[in-house]
């Protein structure tokens, strides 16, 4: 007798479509989690997802051995205009590793350390404007945030600038990306025969796709023409000039197109909900916030951040890996078995199911972060104290050989981020009532949250 895993009811034709707000499905996981536990099944569209948020049997879902990622229902959506990217690329797809043996040592540390300098050009842009608006103006954190993780990813990849902080409007690019992302999103609760019954949206949702791989064209079109310019040490020429060791081909101009549009679906919400969710933590912790400003102060006093402050400002870091604990802005990601198997040696799982890991729930665990596992407490990320954290109960970034490639990209932008606010100002939340209110598209991040920003008058 196989013990059955708990489902909740199921209803005709959309079985548990109904759990899910469509608005919010990660919110609602996170409350079915808390009503069928660790792992519960859901029927969705005909298929069967396990949704899975405990240390203990998420530890057995990180085995590379046994399961690897499944490119789940969002993401198969996404290949529409990512397509073989390496963030939606099937595993057997040879173009995964190829691009993932090209890339991996520019987004190590040393090609992440050569960035340091484009990253603060784009946060001096923000502080800049923040300090001319003064201290009575009022900020939305989310909004600013991802107008700088797009301008730094931009830069950093293929020596463009957007220039988000100098316009209202967002860049027509960044425009068909939001909306090819929330129509992508759409499509994964939609069946099929609706979406191509939906003629106007369908429309734009090509002519965004065109929008995006031509704008991509062009800015390959001249850098070929200008080789020498100015990005020579970035991710594009990497890419275009590259020649992978293993099979000793180059990257197609279409997979560098999938590439970089990759880069900055990926690399742009996630870094700004970390962001926004980090400075949401510190004005709800003010004795952290102190902490942290008190060390800024210390370790920067009135200088320029250099690459090298950032050793010292380890106590950001952990701050950042606090916030991505309660608030993964990635918050799941799919596995499948490779043969079908026994979970916690109990459940039967085939090679056609979807397990989905919760991180949000995983990161609450009590039986690996106790009783306190709500509160903000970076303290748990002291490099002695994480040591003895139990193997894969924190996973922010993914697993295995299908983790975030940008994560030193994103942590050493954050951690600058950070540090240069603290350095430059005094920040209070707009609304002392504020509600933490969390919007869901692919990723998370804090919905209305304000502040002012009161310039200390040092600093830059
Ligand atoms: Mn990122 C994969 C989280 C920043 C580029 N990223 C993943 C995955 C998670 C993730 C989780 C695994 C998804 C899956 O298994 O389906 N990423 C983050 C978070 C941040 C982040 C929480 C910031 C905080 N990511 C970035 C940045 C970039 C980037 C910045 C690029 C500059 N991420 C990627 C790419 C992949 C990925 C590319 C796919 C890697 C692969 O499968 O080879």
């Amino acid at each position: 007798d196989k013990p059955q895993v708990p489902q909740p009811p199921l209803k005709p034709i959309i079985g548990n479509l109904g759990e899910l707000d469509s608005k919010a499905p990660i919110q609602s996981m996170m409350r079915l989690a808390g009503i069928y536990g660790p792992i519960f099944k859901l029927t969705l569209l005909g298929r069967d997802v396990y949704v899975v948020s405990s240390q203990e049997l998420v530890n057995e879902l990180c085995d590379e051995s046994r399961f690897n990622k499944r490119v789940h229902g969002p993401l198969h959506e996404i290949r529409a205009f990512a397509g073989d990217g390496l963030f939606t690329a099937y595993n057997s797809e040879p173009n995964w590793a190829k691009a993932h043996r090209l890339l991996m040592p520019a987004f190590g540390p040393l090609g992440v350390r050569s960035m340091f300098d484009r990253m603060v050009d784009i946060a001096h842009q923000m502080f800049v404007k923040w300090e001319r608006f003064g201290g009575s103006a009022v900020i939305d954190v989310a909004d600013n945030m991802t107008r700088l993780t797009l301008d730094t990813i931009a830069l950093c990849a293929f020596d463009y600038r957007f220039n988000s902080f100098y316009q209202n409007e967002m860049h027509p690019f960044v425009a068909a990306m939001v909306d090819a992302l929330e129509e992508a999103g759409q499509r994964g609760r939609r069946p099929q025969v609706v979406s191509n019954l939906m003629v106007g949206t369908r429309r734009r949702y090509e002519a965004d796709q065109e929008l995006l791989a031509r704008v991509a064209e062009q800015l390959i079109a001249e850098r070929r023409s200008d080789p020498q310019g100015a990005g020579k040490d970035d991710l594009l020429n990497v890419m275009l000039n590259g020649v992978d060791p293993v099979s000793g081909e180059k990257l197609s101009d279409e997979n560098i197109r999938y590439q970089m549009v990759t880069f900055l679906i990926a690399g742009h919400e996630t870094t700004s909900g970390l962001l926004s969710f980090a400075c949401y933590l510190l004005l709800k912790n003010p004795e952290v916030m102190l902490k942290a400003r008190a060390l800024v102060d210390q370790v920067l006093g009135d200088q320029m951040p250099r690459f090298e402050h950032l050793a010292q400002l380890r106590y950001i870091e952990q701050i950042l890996m606090e916030s991505l604990r309660l608030w993964p802005t990635a918050p799941a990601f799919g596995v499948k078995p490779i043969a079908d198997t026994l979970l916690a040696g109990r459940y039967p799982l085939a090679t056609r199911d979807t397990l989905l890991v919760l991180q949000p729930m995983l990161h609450r665990d009590p039986a690996v972060w106790g009783e306190d596992a709500e509160a903000f407490r970076p303290d748990r990320f002291e490099p002695d104290t994480a040591e003895k954290l139990p193997p894969n109960a924190w996973k922010p970034f993914g697993n295995g050989a299908r983790a975030c490639i940008g994560r030193p990209f994103a942590m050493q932008e954050a951690q600058l981020v950070i540090a240069m606010m603290l350095q430059r100002f005094d920040i209070v939340i707009y609304d002392p009532s504020y509600q933490l209110e969390i919007a869901e598209t692919l990723t998370i991040k804090p919905h209305g949250l304000k502040i002012r920003a009161r310039s200390r008058g040092a600093g830059g």
